[in-house]
């Protein structure tokens, strides 16, 4: 594949954050680095100890097992491992992978020479998933409000927890967050959209040009962001779908205690309408 001339050009030296040339290498396709190291070692552990916590449960259905956090009357303190403690452990093994991950796609930018896009919007998401599992928890001064490891377990968990509040759908920043998911939905459906439409002619047609992307879009609405635009919008559209999902959930609890509806109380008692 053409690509391959391309990779073995930009496979220099450098550019790693930490280790020097100790493990500035590639096995095979895939770059190494200290980062890759740690990556493979935390997804090691942390999955291995998500079948030993397995093992100790009442099922292998994998649609029901479920590695729970500790008891709340542990509060921020290390409990033992069948009671809380393998989540734990499990916990700052993933933390350690997902953060070593964006580390070593760090790396692989600055060997690139190319921005740090993606290993900030992963960064983003992995935001979001420690705000559910460290930064919440932590503000609420126990472990046990994390949530459960397991495909059925999460879920009623994310049920419950919406439900605590009453109706999650009136939490502002929770509104914010779907808008969001929603909009890069639409966003990405009329890129992807676009994209076909020009370069995936039907058999004996010309692939078409940006320009014709362009104009599809002045044609119709009047406007067109453009082609490096679009993906700014994708990009930042998805940002504040992941920010605001994080924000949506710390703020419930550590924020505010009450049903969400209620929330909407300080509009309802605007002087204006006295
Ligand atoms: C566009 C353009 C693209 C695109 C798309 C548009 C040629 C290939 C999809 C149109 C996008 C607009 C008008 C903005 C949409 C904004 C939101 C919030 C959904 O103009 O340039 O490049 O893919």
């Amino acid at each position: 594949m053409a690509m391959l001339s391309f990779e073995r050009k930009y496979r220099v030296r450098g550019g790693t954050l930490i280790g020097g040339d100790l493990f500035d290498f590639w096995v095979g396709p895939f770059y190494v680095g200290f980062f890759g190291v740690t990556t493979a070692f935390f997804s090691l552990v942390g999955t291995l100890l998500i079948f030993v916590a397995a093992a100790d449960g009442p099922t292998w259905n994998p649609w029901q097992i479920n590695i729970a956090p500790p008891d709340l009357s542990v509060g921020l303190g290390l409990a033992p491992l069948k009671q809380g403690g393998f989540w734990q452990v499990i916990t700052v093994c993933a933390i350690g992978a997902f953060v070593s991950w964006a580390l070593r796609e760090v790396e692989i930018c600055r060997k690139l020479g190319i921005g740090y896009h993606v290993p900030f919007a992963f960064s983003v998401a992995i935001f979001a998933y420690v705000t559910l599992v460290v930064i919440r928890p932590v503000l609420m001064g126990a472990w046990g409000h994390g949530f459960p490891y397991g495909i059925i377990s999460h879920l009623d968990w994310v049920s419950n927890t919406g439900y605590q509040y009453l109706h999650f759908h009136y939490n502002p920043a929770h509104m914010l967050a779907v808008t969001f998911f929603f909009t890069t939905c639409l966003a990405l459906a009329l890129h992807g959209a676009l994209v076909l439409s020009s370069t995936n002619p039907a058999p004996g047609e010309h692939v078409k040009t940006p320009e014709h992307e362009d104009t599809y879009f002045r044609d119709s609405i009047g406007y067109s962001v453009g082609t490096l635009g679009i993906h700014r919008v994708g990009l930042i559209l998805a940002l504040n779908a992941g920010f605001w999902s994080a924000i949506c959930i710390v703020i419930s609890g550590p924020f505010w205690t009450r049903g969400w509806p209620e929330w909407w109380g300080w509009w309802l008692n605007l002087p204006v309408w006295r």
